[in-house]
């Protein structure tokens, strides 16, 4: 009898994971994203817009070299699939929260890139009119939320608008992001468990890109996974790669859409890899050499450019025209950012809020 009941039971073990549940999330590919997949035309997009954010993060690193970028200068290097593939799938009037690896989704949401490298070097022409440095920026006018802080304020803000939107019966949905090391902090937390309460239409994606800083994510979070962490605020969790542009589409979109339907909020990790240091400042001595050698054959435009040759869905022509397209952006960019004016000193004040 105890025999037989001992059996029963090491079968339901074998089938569950350390959290004592049913696998707490989906990979991409136990789910159903054929209604997701992005038109042939939506994946030339994607990959001039990977391109863009590799190319707009270059030069800003270029004008932080020869000193002209006021603060500090970081990148997305490695990671631009995220969020240009989340951004893409997000309808025009849902709101987007970058945090600081995140221009490329500020860039699909259409601020051009003049104005925005503009922002960098304390320029009038950008949304803050030259009052915030670097990636610090929002424009409700293109549904970008101004960011607070890089480790989990947004959280608690983007669900915030995502309870309006709920409230106000709007079919919109809130989609933010955060960084491994941010999965660890209080904010990121208390903002998880009140969307999951509230049930409201939110999206978070956790940007895994396997360092906070100099810290390695092992050091501070005992799961492999840490899409994991959605379970625990009962919600559901989606693990993709971070590297393939098409299924960071096809994978947000789901989540996007399922959340615009009363079904949110849901966490996705995105697994993938930051190729350079925190920032500009920081050379990354402390990363693997092999680790870096590693993530470089899963870089995620030489990816793109790979499907897209193949597939035959670009010829070698279009290729070369979309890159001289990029180059020529970036080109107009630089141009007009550094001959931009500086704002005003007697309007330093408007548009700012103190108490
Ligand atoms: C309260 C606070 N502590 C420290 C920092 C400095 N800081 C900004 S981002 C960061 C690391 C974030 O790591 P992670 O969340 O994994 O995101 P990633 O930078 O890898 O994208 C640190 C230490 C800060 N901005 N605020």
């Amino acid at each position: 009898m105890n025999k037989k009941k001992n059996t029963k039971k090491s079968k339901v073990a074998a089938s569950v994971t350390n959290s004592g549940e049913k696998k707490p999330f989906f990979t991409a590919s136990e789910l159903d994203l054929k209604k997701f997949e992005p038109t042939d035309a939506q994946k030339k997009e994607l990959y001039y817009f990977i391109m863009l954010n590799r190319a707009f993060d270059d030069r800003v690193a270029k004008l932080y070299r020869q000193g002209k970028i006021i603060g500090a200068a970081y990148g997305s290097r490695g990671q631009e699939a995220t969020s240009v593939g989340s951004a893409y799938a997000l309808g025009k009037n849902d709101i987007v929260g970058p945090i600081i690896r995140n221009a490329g989704a500020i860039i699909v949401r259409g601020l051009p890139v003049k104005n925005f490298l503009s922002n960098f070097i304390g320029r009038s022409t950008t949304p803050t009119g030259g009052r915030d440095g670097n990636s610090h920026l929002g424009d409700l006018n293109i549904g970008v939320f101004a960011p607070i802080s890089h480790l989990g304020s947004l959280i608690i803000n983007l669900t915030g608008c995502a309870l309006a939107f709920k409230l106000k019966k709007e079919p919109r949905v809130a989609l933010t992001y955060i960084g491994d090391g941010g999965t660890s902090t209080a904010e990121f937390h208390e903002g998880m468990n009140m969307a999951a309460v509230w049930k409201v239409p939110f999206v978070c994606i956790i940007e895994n890109n396997n360092w906070a800083y100099s810290t390695p994510t092992m050091n501070q979070s005992n799961l492999k996974d840490l899409a994991v962490k959605g379970k625990a605020y009962g919600m559901e969790a989606v693990v993709m790669d971070g590297n393939d542009v098409f299924e960071v589409y096809r994978v947000s979109k789901y989540a996007i859409e399922k959340c615009r339907a009363g079904n949110g909020p849901i966490l996705i990790e995105s697994k993938t890899m930051r190729m350079k240091g925190h920032a500009e400042h920081d050379d990354a001595f402390y990363v693997p050499k092999e680790m870096f050698a590693e993530w470089q054959k899963k870089d995620p435009i030489i990816r793109a450019e790979k499907y897209l040759l193949d597939h035959k869905i670009m010829t070698p022509a279009e290729n070369e025209e979309l890159k001289n397209r990029v180059a020529k952006d970036m080109e107009e960019a630089e141009e007009f950012a550094l001959n931009a004016p500086f704002p005003l000193g007697e309007e330093a004040a408007e548009g700012v809020y103190a108490e």
